[in-house]
């Protein structure tokens, strides 16, 4: 395998970073998941344009263009020869002394990282997932804007590990007003009727304190061309509770059914209609978009 480090491709084995990296250090710096599916890197400038805004967000500034960027992803794609997989990403603050000011840091540390990837089994995408909530709030926007991809995780892994203790894959965070935010690396979607039968998709909005996900966006995408209304609305565990249809996003998950959560069955308990379809039309545009890079 080989890694890209600062403008070279390295062998795994000699892929090292200093220990004082303030990435390692401090969590300072972005980083970006991303896939490849029949050797084409799937969304790959929202991808970017995320990642160089989290950096402009902490004031990093990534010392290769957006373009050159996107030729480094693709070089290491190319070079481990990867069909499908994962990609990634990520840019410290880089090497700098025990202090925290970033102005030590004079050179941003690159990597990329080309991987096989590690799936949710596959039994949740045939049955649905079971989630929770947990106790664990999504950290405020005002303290540390969780549209920021950054490198500090630890609110996510908290979460991470109540839902290991409650033995599910995945859970529900709320923000700090008890409104559902996101879920520990994957956002969340319902699928609401009114009484009149006339359904909607809902999303928490970004304003809830969530990272604003690439399959999120897709899933957006594919809402309004499928004529399925989708509002990005603010939702109570109540609107999840009473939902038809729930499902997560992620870039690693890309659409789960949700059949449970905190013990409710969502509709009938069995993954939706409304989910099954736009799982397939996801699928195919991951097999479809974008050229291949090697
Ligand atoms: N929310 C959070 C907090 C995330 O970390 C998503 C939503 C979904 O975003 P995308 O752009 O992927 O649709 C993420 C991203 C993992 C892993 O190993 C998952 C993510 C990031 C890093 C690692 O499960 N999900």
């Amino acid at each position: 395998m080989k890694i890209y480090l600062d403008g070279k491709l390295v062998p795994k084995e000699e892929a090292k970073i200093s220990v004082f990296d303030h990435g390692f250090l401090y969590g300072d710096g972005v980083f970006e998941g991303i896939r490849i599916y029949n050797r084409r890197v799937f969304r790959h400038e929202a991808h970017l344009q995320r990642l160089y805004r989290s950096a402009r967000a902490i004031m990093l500034e990534i010392p290769l263009s957006m373009e050159e960027m996107k030729a480094a992803v693709e070089e290491t794609v190319a070079a481990n020869q990867l069909e499908n997989g994962y990609i990634r990403l990520i840019v410290s603050r880089g090497p700098g002394d025990l202090g925290l000011d970033p102005r030590k840091c004079p050179k941003p540390t690159i990597v990329i990282i080309a991987d096989a990837i590690k799936l949710y089994p596959p039994e949740v995408y045939e049955s649905g997932m079971e989630v929770v909530t947990v106790a664990t709030r999504r950290a405020r926007p005002d303290v540390l804007n969780p549209a920021i991809k950054s490198l500090n995780y630890l609110n996510n892994i908290l979460a991470k590990i109540e839902c290991i203790r409650a033995n599910v894959p995945e859970c529900i965070m709320l923000n700090d007003q008890g409104l559902v935010a996101e879920c520990s690396g994957d956002n969340i979607f319902i699928y609401i009727r009114d009484f009149n039968g006339r359904g909607q998709l809902r999303t928490p909005p970004v304003s809830a304190g969530i990272l604003e996900g690439i399959t999120r966006d897709a899933v957006m995408q594919i809402a309004e061309e499928m004529n399925i209304p989708c509002v990005e609305r603010d939702l109570a565990l109540f609107d999840v509770y009473a939902a038809d249809e729930a499902f997560l996003t992620g870039t690693a998950a890309e659409v789960v059914p949700v059949t449970t959560v905190d013990q409710r069955k969502i509709g009938s308990g069995e993954p939706g209609e409304i989910t099954r379809r736009i799982t397939e039309r996801y699928r195919e545009l991951t097999r479809t978009e974008g050229t291949a890079v090697w």
